[in-house]
């Protein structure tokens, strides 16, 4: 009998190690606002992003290779390699929003890319860019330029992470943008395996590690709506609530409303009816 040993845990994830060369990431249902954890959770939730994440790792193999082993039965575990993780969030941005609409404002550029003058918030940048991220243990990840992420993995491996991050997020845009999804902006972690090839981890084009936007409700000159959480900021914003910890319960409409959007994204990116995924989650594979 072999047991799962708890070696970490994300804000709404899991990770336990299998043996010594497999992990299990868990999803949970678990929902944060202004970086909050909320007492009440989305059901299905981690199902649909460990759904979609499954999903783009199928469709990005020739891309990059993967961590993916499997999908469990429950729908919301994915095994996979463990590998030896880069100390790099790597980011791509299309869009001017979060940290990267707040540094051009502040100095004209993000990570050291110089971006045209007077750009509005979210506007669509002419380039996608790299922006790579320290990964912080508590609090936000810090924007760092190219040459302080090169000296943190070499030259060399910025190099490639850098244009596997940027064909990955260029190929997952154009495909969410067919769908009526903007994909903003994206965060990946990759890690190097025993032969030292570079191995996409994690969870990728989520909306937990990316923004989406309603392509439909795109207007630039401000920030967007968020596709998936949008009710659940709308109900935070009307209560009296300093987004401090403990966040407040959710009222069943705004569980409801969240679980359809949640639904609809997985839906609209896979073309596969989320009842499907719940029966067989192989069929995102
Ligand atoms: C790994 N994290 C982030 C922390 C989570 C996720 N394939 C891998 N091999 C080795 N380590 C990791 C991975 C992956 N993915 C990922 N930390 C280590 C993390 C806590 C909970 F769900």
């Amino acid at each position: 009998m072999s047991e799962a040993v708890h070696v970490g845990s994300g804000k709404v994830r899991e990770l336990y190690a299998l043996d010594d060369h497999r992990l299990l990431l868990v999803a949970s249902d678990r929902i944060s606002v202004f970086d909050v954890v909320l007492p009440t959770e989305i059901p299905d939730k981690g199902r649909v992003l460990t759904g979609l994440s499954a999903f783009w790792f199928g469709r990005t193999r020739e891309l990059c290779p993967n961590h993916l082993l499997r999908v469990r039965a429950d729908g919301r575990s994915l095994e996979c390699r463990r590998l030896e993780m880069l100390p790099l969030e790597c980011v791509v941005r299309g869009y001017l929003a979060g940290s990267g609409w707040k540094d051009y404002r502040a100095t004209g550029a993000v990570c050291g890319h110089a971006l045209p003058q007077g750009l509005e918030e979210s506007a669509r940048l002419p380039e996608p860019i790299f922006t790579p991220a320290t990964k912080a243990q508590e609090g936000h990840d810090e924007n760092i330029d190219r040459e302080r992420a090169a000296a943190l993995v070499g030259a060399e491996r910025f190099a490639e992470l850098e244009q596997v991050s940027l064909e990955l997020y260029r190929f997952a845009a154009a495909y969410a943008g067919e769908r009526g999804i903007i994909l903003a902006d994206t965060k990946f972690e990759l890690g190097v395996d025993e032969a030292g090839t570079l191995v996409l981890a994690d969870e990728i084009f989520t909306p937990d590690s990316s923004r989406f936007w309603p392509a439909d409700e795109y207007a630039p000159g401000g920030p967007q709506p968020s596709f998936d959480k949008q009710f659940v900021r709308d109900y935070c914003e009307s209560l009296d609530w300093d987004k401090t910890y403990p966040g407040p319960e959710l009222p069943a409409d705004v569980v409801e409303g969240t679980r359809a959007r949640y639904a609809e994204a997985f839906e609209r990116l896979t073309e596969i009816p989320f009842e499907r995924y719940l029966a067989d989650p192989e069929v995102v594979l």
